[in-house]
């Protein structure tokens, strides 16, 4: 039995998007779903009560971060992440894969597995795809992620395609060393780059080993928009219709869409937390930055069309004097709003496609937002 079941509820007749539920240990998530992200164990700056007044429903963290510091073997004695950090909804965690190959000339890649110095303190460390999923036991999250190598773009084919057939052969490895498969699902991870027969290759490879969902990564690394979106329509199309399908690091809310019309189920990004630290709004009418000088006298919301937290209580011309002052409240308040924000644009989404109109939807949503 598999820790997750998916539940395709419903196909949008006008745009071929998917409604659905995943059900795991830690509660429902309704798909399309965004999934804020908590790398270091924490959604920067927001409690788990936060979080949940805005309903978020399952949050991501990260296996190399928590296995630098402080340890996956403390969140074991801890009783897990879960309890580690007081989160008793769904979490997912990505398996290092990406982050120790984002640390450039500090790791060496071989079969066995990488081998890479801290950015903490610069020691050595090795990360096997067993060592990936023996962490991520140790953590307890309700979907781990095989260990995969993320290609950069560009990348020329014979390098992409060695890269796939060594992270097919990782999954294998990930999946033989899981000790709890009924509590905890596993994905495999597509790979293939920007080419249409590799990610072919990939995504059949892996359905052969056989995972309860399927992640697709290597996108959004610094290809055009038009072709993450080329590589996208030929790759959802090979997976199973009655499993969850996650794009990996991908999250602006034009992303977002694109992706959900392309039938994707989960996303997860950075971009929400991150630009609200720098004092950047996402808003119905596009994004905002609050420190800008317009907004000195400017005592409306954030969003006027917004019913969060922060614009229900909150002018710009005050968070804009936060921004100014680097007062940590500020990182507060436009975190809280830009997650709302984005876990709204998905419930309103969700409601699109059960009513069959999402390619209006999305047609009203750019036009409002400015990309259209
Ligand atoms: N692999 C893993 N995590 C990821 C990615 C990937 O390719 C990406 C690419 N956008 C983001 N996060 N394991
Ligand atoms: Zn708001």
């Amino acid at each position: 039995m598999s820790a997750i079941r998916y539940e395709l509820i419903k196909t949008c007749k006008q745009s071929g998007a998917r409604l659905g539920k995943i059900h795991t240990p830690h509660g429902i998530i309704d798909t399309p779903i965004f999934m804020p992200v908590g790398t270091l164990a924490t959604v920067k700056s927001m409690t788990p009560e936060e979080l949940k007044e805005m309903d978020a429903r399952i949050i991501l963290s990260n296996t190399y971060h928590l296995y630098m510091r402080p340890g996956h073997k403390l969140i074991e004695k801890a009783g897990g992440l879960h309890k580690f950090m007081n989160w008793d909804r769904a979490i997912l965690t990505d398996s290092g894969g990406f982050q120790v190959f984002s640390l450039g000339p500090l790791r060496k890649i071989s079969e066995e597995g990488v081998e890479f110095r801290s950015h903490i303190d610069g020691s050595k460390h090795f990360i096997s795809p067993e060592k990936a999923i023996e962490i991520q036991n140790s953590l307890g999250a309700d979907i781990i992620m095989s260990f995969d190598e993320c290609a950069p773009y560009p990348a020329d084919y014979d390098y992409v395609k060695k890269s796939l057939e060594r992270t097919t052969r990782w999954a294998k490895r990930g999946k033989d060393a899981h000790k709890y498969p009924e509590k905890q699902a596993l994905f495999g991870i597509v790979q293939g780059g920007m080419y249409k027969d590799l990610r072919y290759q990939s995504a059949m490879e892996l359905m052969e080993i056989d995972f309860p969902g399927y992640s697709i990564g290597g996108l959004s690394v610094g290809e055009p928009k038009d072709i993450m979106n080329e590589v996208l329509e030929n790759t959802t199309p090979l997976l199973p219709k009655d499993k969850p399908r996650y794009l990996m690091g991908v999250g602006s809310p034009d992303d977002l869409l694109e992706g959900v019309i392309r039938g994707v189920d989960m996303f997860d990004c950075v971009l929400p937390t991150r630009i609200a630290r720098n004092g950047t709004a996402l808003t119905s009418l596009g994004k905002i930055v609050v420190r800008n000088a317009t907004y000195q006298e400017d005592f409306t919301p954030l969003d006027p069309n917004c019913s969060c937290y922060t614009c229900r209580n909150y002018s710009r011309a005050y968070i804009r004097h936060l921004v100014k002052c680097n007062e940590i409240l500020a990182s507060r308040l436009i975190t809280t709003h830009n997650l709302h924000f984005l876990l709204k644009l998905m419930e309103d989404v969700r409601e699109a496609i059960m009513n069959d109109r999402l390619l209006d939807f999305k047609n009203d949503f750019f036009r409002s937002y400015g990309l259209l």
